[in-house]
This record gives C-alpha cells, structure tokens and sequence, in this order.
C-alpha cells in the first residue's frame, strides 16, 4: 500500500469547511481511530483512493450499488439522460417508468411516490400512516435506522449507534414521545404494547432484515405475526426496505419472506446509487396523499430524471433473475469461508447473512437484536477492520453495519477477500 498521505491531507483541510470532514458520519472512520479515505473512482467490485490504492469494496455506498461501480449500461443510460436535461420540476416518462416498475417487481406496492433519500420515503411513509389511520404512535425496534428524521431517532442504529448517539440532541420530546421502541424479534413486547395502546398506533415500522445493526435477520414467524398483530389492531405495517429493497430478491425482503406489508419505504436502490427514495403501498392508502388526498408531501428534485434513468437500469438488468444465483453463491462461499477461518483459529464469533448482506459480530452468539449486537467485542472489530484495510479490503467501518456482496464481485476477489481475513485474524 502507498499509504494514505493524500487522504490524510484532504481530511485535514475537509475539517476546516465540513463539520467533522464528512457529509455523514459513518464516513469519518472515528470509530475505527484511522483517517477516511478520499475515494476518487469505483469500477465493478474496486475502488482507488486519492493515494492510488485500490480496495475489493464491500460498501457498495452503503448498499445500492448490486451491480458494482460504474455498470456500463447505468453510465451509459445517465449520460443519455444528462443530454436531454437535469431536472424539470415537471412530470417525465421516466418517472412514469420507474413506478410501473416498481408495481411490477415489488408486491405490496400498487402505487409509489418518489422522493430524494430513505429519510424522506420512511418520513413521509409514517406521515400518510398517521393520516390515513387518524393515530399518532408508531412502534419501532433498536437497532433499527430509518434515517435521520425527529420522530425515528430514538435508540436508532447505523451512524447513531456507532457515535453513541441513538437518540440525538436537537429532537423535541414531544416529537420522539410519540415513538414507542421495543426490542427486535421480540414478539410478547409488540403484542403487551398494542394492548396497552390500543387504538393509538399508527404504524409499526422496521428493517424487514436489520441492516443497520449489523445484519440481523427476522426469526421465522417476527414478519407474519406483526402482519397478524398490525391488522388486528388496525394499524399499518411499513417494511423499510432501503436496504433489503431489490437485494435479499426481486421484491425485497417481503418476497422473500412471503409477508405484504402496508406500506413499503425504498431508498438510493432504485436510483443505482444516485440520491432518491420511494415509498408505495395500495391506492387505498397512497391516495390519502396530495393532491389527491389531505396528506402534503412535495419534492423539487423528486423524481429527477438522472436518478430514474440509472435506477430504471439497474432495475431492468436486475429482473433477469440471474443476478441472484450469482450473488448467493458469491456471497455463500464468503461466508462460509470466514466463519471457517475464524472457528478454525477459535475466535468467538458470528456470522449472520441473508443473500447478499451479512456481517461478522465478534461475539458468540446468539445475536438477535440490538441489545445482543452491543455485547460484540468492539476491539477485536477495529483491529481487524484495520488489517484488512491495509490488505486492500474496504468494509464498513463501523462495527455495526454490513458487508455487501455485488454481482461484480469475482470468485477472484472473494479468494483475496478471505486471504486477507486468514491473515488478519
Ligand atoms: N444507512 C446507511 C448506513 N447503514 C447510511 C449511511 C450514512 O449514514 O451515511
């Protein structure tokens, strides 16, 4: 490795401009006690930094980039798009496109509104619960990270939980009084707090497969009986599948576990990478928003015509079906060769993965929720994070997030990948 002098020195002079140097937290790697690297390109599976090292990438940017950096036919269809115009305030085809698409492939969505980000689908998700159902109080689980709106910043994961701030100063108690949180996979408290709140829950929402926790998955029979609990008590179910969202299948983690919510919340997934959101759901709900109903929602840049032409890409190239087989057999042989590595040297640990998302917690196990991911071994997760860095292998850095596979990821790269882990272990 030529070091990283470079990204160093940038860092240094982002501090000056940018609070913390970053746009996000999760990207200043003070969780790790190392400087970020500045990235200057991605192509398929690698990344360059401003140094010239190059890393086998498993952020993805955070998720949305299934088909790896740089996909000829995504670069292709943005530069097309970039001729004809960047942004009209106006109706396109496109937009029209995306949504038909998006009913198609995803199955509770009948109609879909796009926006700019996740934050704004999960936000805006829970002001049409509310509105729809007359009600206030929404349900969600630690661990789980909807964004960074008021109301979902309580015991929230990702960024929040890795600063130690899962409910942040600046959000009125007022505002976060009305979220209930409860532990993941923990049925016997969701069904106590729709007893004691009867008929003040708007909505339970979640991380169909926790994402930013680390990779935790639902336990068979979580996602059905808070079907069964949410129609009941006649409040609405919203799957947060920002992440999950065209990854775990074609239509999310709902598809895959065969449960519909009420709502569905997608995010930087369907715009390849380019900033925008979605939420969706049946007409009977989606038409409580303006201007068809009372429920305001707006949006300049909603909908922009870059975002839809990478996304509509990508999601077309993703509805062969072939993409998946590829990316289970990547991302399996990955997995089993880290937890045979790390069960060969007798490292407590686990690895737990739904398709293409896992993560590696340095803990025995079992890891459920959001209270069991906090007994990790946060040491052990740096000093590895560190050595594989220094191998050229680019993780999350944070304990608490995941690694994602792409279908740009060679069965070359997974090979390095788990040398680089043998020797960081
Ligand atoms: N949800 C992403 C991480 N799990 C967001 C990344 C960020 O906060 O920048």
């Amino acid at each position: 490795m030529p070091g990283a002098k470079i990204s160093e020195l940038l860092y240094q002079q982002a501090r000056q401009v940018i609070p913390g140097g970053v746009n996000s937290p999760v990207r200043a790697f003070k969780a790790v006690g190392l400087p970020p690297r500045f990235i200057r390109s991605g192509k398929g599976s690698r990344i360059v930094d401003e140094d010239g090292n190059e890393y086998i990438d498993y952020v993805g940017s955070w998720g949305p980039l299934i088909l790896g950096h740089a996909h000829p036919r995504v670069l292709e269809a943005l530069e097309e798009a970039m001729k004809r115009g960047t942004s009209f305030g106006a109706p396109t085809r496109g937009e029209l496109e995306m949504a038909q698409t998006i009913t198609e492939m995803v199955p509770s969505i009948e109609m879909v509104r796009l926006v700019n980000s996740g934050t704004e689908a999960v936000m805006s998700a829970i002001r049409l619960a509310r509105g729809y159902t007359g009600r206030n109080k929404i349900i969600k689980f630690s661990g789980c990270y909807h964004g960074h709106s008021d109301g979902l910043l309580a015991s929230a994961g990702s960024g929040a939980a890795t600063f130690s701030v899962p409910d942040s100063m600046g959000v009125p108690e007022t505002v976060v009084g009305e979220t209930i949180v409860l532990q993941y996979n923990k049925l016997d408290q969701v069904a106590a707090c729709f007893n004691e709140h009867a008929d003040s829950v708007a909505a339970v929402v979640l991380e169909p497969v926790a994402g930013n926790m680390g990779v935790v998955p639902p336990q068979q029979g979580f996602l059905a009986v808070l079907r069964d609990l949410c129609a009941k008590h006649a409040a609405l179910l919203i799957f947060d599948e920002v992440i999950t969202g065209f990854r775990v299948a074609p239509g999310g983690a709902q598809e895959l576990y065969g449960v519909i919510p009420d709502l569905t919340c997608l995010g930087k997934v369907i715009g390849g990478g380019l900033p925008v959101g979605a939420f969706g759901g049946p007409r009977s709900i989606m038409e409580s928003l303006a201007p068809e109903g009372g429920v305001y929602q707006a949006g300049t840049l909603s909908g922009n015509p870059l975002a839809v032409a990478a996304g509509l890409t990508m999601l077309r190239l993703l509805r062969t079906g072939e993409v998946y087989r590829e990316l289970e057999s990547r991302s399996a042989k990955l997995a089993k060769g880290v937890k045979d590595i790390l069960a060969g040297k007798g490292i407590p640990h686990t690895l737990r993965r739904v398709g293409s998302m896992m993560s590696l917690f340095f803990n025995p196990g079992p890891v459920t929720c959001y209270e069991e991911v906090l007994t990790s071994d946060r040491g052990a997760f740096v000093k590895f994070f560190s050595r594989m860095l220094d191998q050229g292998i680019y993780l999350a850095p944070s304990a608490f997030e995941a690694w994602f596979v792409s279908a740009a990821h060679s069965e070359e790269d997974i090979e390095r990948t788990l040398a680089a882990v043998e020797q960081s272990v």
